[in-house]
């Protein structure tokens, strides 16, 4: 039987570069979540007989909201919901099964990197059917419908057994709970060189440490890592997903994995550490004795895709969000491909797969991915790692030496300011463009500013507009300092300054990434007067 439940409008309910996300207590108002999910069926591309999957990253809430949207579709009129056993559906692996059984779309639900339990964050994303992260086109029309919606609509019965696979019928819709793991592993083992990754697995050429971090990936990691490619037993670490992550962020960093870090420059560091967060979008990638930024991995990975199988036949071009370093443009370059820069989050990158105009993508954020699905992938991107330590037999280390000997380095860092005030963080971004005219050919010491401006975009595929996506300000030697505000957090606003400077090939290679930066974050303090703004003379997080 089909209820019509009475409602009425939440403020805020606006998804921002990735999903909704607010503090748990916030869900748990009667109707919040049962608001933003109806409002999502109300606006989404969904044929009559569309099936709808359903995952999230396993933490606290994550089983309630799952029932509330089971209930919520079937009266809906959705013919099958697909949903991971556990209610666990990584990021990644939710975007292939939508692909794989031609769903609709999918509702994932997590807040990524942000931490999780009764005083933390949740998180809902709308992905469609490409498998990618809904557009902003649909995002607005979601938004438009929560501040005008009065009824939600639910099948009554029984909670479906999250906990056994099989099918179970809710309505006139078939509930299938499926193994969240099992289809994603096998898309692993099609693109990459599993045998040869195997062999250095099992003669020790290649050791690795995975860092779950109590999150989504511990399953896939067991199983991939430790099952099919037989690295040993314990290679993977913190692999049972907690509703609370353990009480830690779980953020791939250099602050929220500084156990992994302290391993990887130790003497018993393996080959390879790498790390994933909450919903398994995201990668960390530490060699022995070296720290691989996110956007020098991006450069790295596309530079070697080549020794995958998937990628053997060459990248048709490669995508980076504005912020990430310009590591990936030489590449392209070197390559004779199509260099793409999109405003931040993944959503940006669909149109590009799905045009065939991009085969790899990446964000500073420590997000990389491919065309194999629609949103970044931690695992993939270990991985590929993987298959080019395996391919190459050289050390990370050497691989990084020799991609900086002919691409140049990217000395690379983001400054995080979190939960200052909003208003605060408003007016130094509104200072910030109103100075933006008077900044060409103004020094800040050494550094003398070519260009500033605040970046829009132009879909190359669609032609939809997005503005006001960071305010950049490009030097003469070419380094550059982008400033942005967050988009995924809950409390407050967070002020992220990116800093970038390059080396030619001849130029200094094996500095210290803080010492290179030093003039570029003095110029960012004079340009932004962030200490004037908020008060902070430091930043809470540097990655
Ligand atoms: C951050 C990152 C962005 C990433 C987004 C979602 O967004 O900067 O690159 O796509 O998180 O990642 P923002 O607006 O806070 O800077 V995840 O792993 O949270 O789905
Ligand atoms: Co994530």
């Amino acid at each position: 039987m089909i209820s019509t439940v009475a409602t009425t409008p939440f403020e805020g309910q606006k998804p921002g570069t990735s999903g909704l996300r607010k503090k748990v207590r916030v869900f748990q108002q009667p109707n919040y979540a049962e608001n933003f999910i109806q409002s999502v069926f109300d606006v989404a591309e969904r044929p009559a007989g569309s099936t709808l999957v359903i995952g999230g990253d396993g933490r606290f809430h994550n089983r309630t909201v799952i029932q509330q949207a089971i209930r919520i579709a079937a009266a809906n009129g959705y013919a099958r919901v697909l949903v991971g056993k556990g209610g666990i559906l990584s990021t990644p692996a939710a975007s292939h099964v939508i692909r794989k059984y031609g769903a609709s779309g999918g509702l994932i639900l997590s807040a990524s990197h942000n931490p999780g339990g009764p005083e933390e964050d949740f998180g809902i994303k709308y992905n469609i059917a490409n498998g990618g992260p809904a557009p902003e086109a649909v995002t607005e029309a979601i938004y438009a419908r929560t501040q005008t919606i009065d009824r939600w609509l639910m099948v009554e019965g029984d909670d479906i057994d999250l906990d056994r696979i099989g099918s179970s019928q809710v309505g006139d819709m078939v509930a299938q709970v499926i193994d969240p793991v099992a289809d994603y592993a096998d898309l692993m083992e099609e693109l990459f060189d599993f045998p040869a990754i195997r062999a250095t697995a099992a003669n020790g050429a290649v050791t690795t440490a995975f860092d779950a971090m109590h999150a989504v990936t511990g399953p896939y990691a067991h199983e991939i890592l430790e099952r099919r490619l037989g690295f040993p037993a314990g290679t993977v670490r913190n692999g049972t997903p907690l509703e609370d992550f353990g009480g830690h962020h779980p953020d791939p960093n250099l602050v929220h994995a500084a156990e992994l870090y302290d391993l990887m420059m130790s003497s018993a560091a393996p080959t390879i550490g790498a790390a994933s967060d909450g919903d398994g979008d995201r990668n960390l990638i530490i060699g022995k004795s070296v720290f691989i930024t996110p956007s020098d991995s991006l450069a790295m990975l596309a530079a070697n895709a080549h020794l995958a199988p998937a990628y053997a036949g060459g990248l048709k071009g490669i995508a980076r969000s504005m912020p990430t370093s310009t590591a990936a443009d030489k590449v392209a370059e070197a390559l004779g491909i199509p260099a793409w820069e999109t405003p931040t989050g993944w959503k940006f990158f669909g149109t590009l797969l799905d045009a065939g105009k991009a085969t790899i993508c990446g964000e500073e954020s420590a997000g990389t991915g491919s065309d194999h699905v629609r949103e970044k992938d931690g695992l993939w991107a270990v991985l590929l790692w993987l298959n080019i330590l395996a391919v190459t037999g050289k050390p990370v280390a050497k691989l990084a030496q020799e991609h900086w000997a002919r691409f140049g380095r990217n000395y690379y860092a983001r400054h995080d300011y979190e939960a200052i005030e909003t208003a605060n963080a408003n007016a130094l971004m509104a200072a910030l463009e109103d100075a933006l005219a008077g900044l060409p050919g103004r020094s800040f010491g050494p550094l003398t500013v070519s260009a500033a401006d605040q970046f829009a975009y132009t879909d190359p595929v669609d032609g939809s507009e997005s503005r006001n996506q960071g305010v950049r300000v490009m030097f003469a030697c070419g380094s550059r300092i982008v400033f942005r505000l967050s988009g995924t957090g809950t409390e407050g606003a967070t002020l992220r300054v990116y800093l970038e400077r390059y080396e030619a090939p001849d130029g200094r290679l094996a500095e210290e990434t803080p010492a290179m930066l030093a003039d570029l974050i003095a110029a960012a303090e004079a340009i932004a007067g962030i200490a004037a703004h908020t008060g902070r003379t430091a930043p809470d997080v540097v990655t």
